[in-house]
């Protein structure tokens, strides 16, 4: 997977990804990662990227030419016509469906705004995705584009080893993650649930599975909901009858 993102501060995207799995990752070359910096593609002769909004209002926004520009270095390099998201706050809200689709692609380009945002008519040529990490409000696109590809990276074979898979994560089975526990058996007064002492895995399975709903019941109603949805009840009693045939 190659990721290419256009933006004003091409250090923070790359130094900020350049760590741990990551930073395995691309030594093994599973992903690359490409800063494109936006400045660099102005005809301002001052370096500017940015204008006053027609209409009024307070801010700049960052204007149509440097970003088309580019925007068209990096795709004319492309073999095929690359997805381009488009970073911000009213965009679809991303969550790890989206990271498994984007996953799949072979390159994909992220647009990273400053300022006010970005004037909208480079934004209808261009763009094929907006998305946003959540309800709230962030200086640039840099940290959201950050975070989508490290979620990305994680699900594209390879990247994760054994001990990391990504396969019994929280959101994976639409549920949150169950607690866990590691040595000693006893920390400060608190012990270890017995069941995970018990080398039964049907009984440690079903713990884990009840403490996943109840969590989830707890913490993310909306989550759970939509679980119990898609898991009516007499499927979910089935599964665990077939992992404890008591
Ligand atoms: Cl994608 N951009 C900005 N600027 N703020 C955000 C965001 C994106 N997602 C949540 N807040």
């Amino acid at each position: 997977m190659n990721f290419h993102v256009l933006t004003l501060f091409p250090d923070m995207v790359m130094q900020g990804l350049d760590t741990s799995i990551l930073r395995r990752a691309l030594d093994r070359g599973l992903i690359r990662i490409e800063a494109v910096n936006i400045r660099d593609y102005t005809d301002n002769k001052h370096g500017k990227v940015d204008d006053y909004t027609y209409g009024g209002g307070a801010g700049l926004l960052m204007q149509a030419q440097p970003v088309y520009d580019a925007w068209k270095s990096v795709q004319d390099r492309l073999p095929s016509k690359a997805r381009v998201v488009y970073m911000t706050p009213q965009g679809a809200v991303f969550n790890q469906d989206m990271a498994a689709e984007f996953s799949a692609e072979e390159d994909l380009i992220f647009l990273c705004g400053h300022y006010e945002g970005i004037d909208e008519r480079v934004l209808e040529e261009i763009v094929t995705d907006e998305v946003s990490i959540g309800d709230y409000v962030l200086t640039g696109g840099e940290l959201p584009a950050m975070v989508m590809i490290d979620s990305i990276s994680r699900l594209i074979p390879g990247v994760l080893h054994n001990g990391e898979s990504a396969g019994t994560d929280s959101f994976q089975n639409g549920l949150l993650e169950y607690p866990q526990y590691s040595r000693p058996e006893s920390w400060h007064g608190k012990n270890v649930p017995g069941v995970l002492l018990s080398g039964d895995h049907a009984k440690v399975g079903e713990w884990r599975l009840a403490q996943s709903l109840e969590r989830t019941k707890e913490r993310r109603p909306d989550l759970y909901e939509a679980y119990v949805k898609a898991h009516p009840p007499q499927e979910r009693k089935r599964r665990v009858k077939r992992t404890n045939p008591s």
